[in-house]
């Protein structure tokens, strides 16, 4: 009974950065749920129907309810779930930032760091240096989104919160990506917090199950390179 009364099914696919996102929160709060593999060439009927404005992954369905998009699940996930670790704080300002971080995360950085990926010559230096310019803004104002708490103590312990979920998400395959375009993109010397925070979440026990396999990411992102194939984040 308990369990019809919370079901929880996430569709989803293995390397979605956003689709991670709602796995992770999941996972960080220990709620229990089915996961549906999904073929973005040939979405399933149940994708369609429960997504039918966007028809992308993830959806979220909670005793037969839809939620779609990634942040606005993730939300979802905390004010349904209530036990900790919270993902947002209570304090309606430190949240206001929390959001305003995250949409940086979604908005400016997930996109220059895809063109980056694809891109060649010209347009991929140019992309390098956007790219850079994001980083720094990440790094000068990285106190702020620890919100409360410093660090990589904090993220051992488990107490980690909805930037961690998207920093983790947006870069924490840049050894792969690296690996793909053959040089470094987050330089410990030019990015050390960036660099720590990033390294301390991929050692997080939670998040480094959850994280797709290297080599596979590695397969992923070079058969879209070679293949001309956009990554269109929105
Ligand atoms: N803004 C959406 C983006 C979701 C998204 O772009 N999902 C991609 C997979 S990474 C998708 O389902 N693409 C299928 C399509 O575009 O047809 C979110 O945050 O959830």
């Amino acid at each position: 009974m308990e369990e019809e009364i919370n079901k929880v099914t996430l569709h989803g696919m293995w390397a979605s950065t956003y689709s991670k996102r709602v796995e992770l929160a999941l996972s960080i709060k220990g709620v229990p749920f089915e996961y549906v593999e999904e073929d973005l060439i040939n979405k399933s009927p149940s994708l369609l129907q429960y997504n039918p404005v966007h028809k992308k992954v993830p959806v979220l369905v909670h005793n037969g309810k839809s939620i779609c998009e990634s942040m606005v699940i993730v939300e979802y996930i905390d004010e349904t779930w209530k036990n900790e670790p919270r993902l947002l704080p209570d304090d309606p300002y430190k949240r206001a930032r929390v959001r305003f971080w995250a949409d940086f995360f979604h908005q400016k950085v997930l996109p220059c760091l895809l063109n980056l990926v694809i891109s060649e010559g010209d347009r991929q230096n140019k992309c390098v240096g956007e790219f850079q310019k994001k980083l720094k803004i990440l790094e000068d104002n990285i106190d702020e989104m620890f919100v409360d708490d410093q660090g990589a103590s904090r993220i051992k312990e488990g107490r980690v919160g909805m930037l961690d979920i998207i920093a983790l998400t947006v870069l924490g395959a840049y050894k792969a990506q690296e690996e793909v375009i053959g040089f470094k993109i987050i330089d410990q010397n030019k990015n050390p917090k960036v660099f720590s925070w990033v390294n301390a979440l991929l050692e997080q026990p939670k998040f480094k199950e959850l994280v797709p396999p290297h080599d596979k990411v590695v397969s992923l992102l070079l058969y879209l390179k070679q293949n001309n194939i956009k990554l269109a984040p929105n």
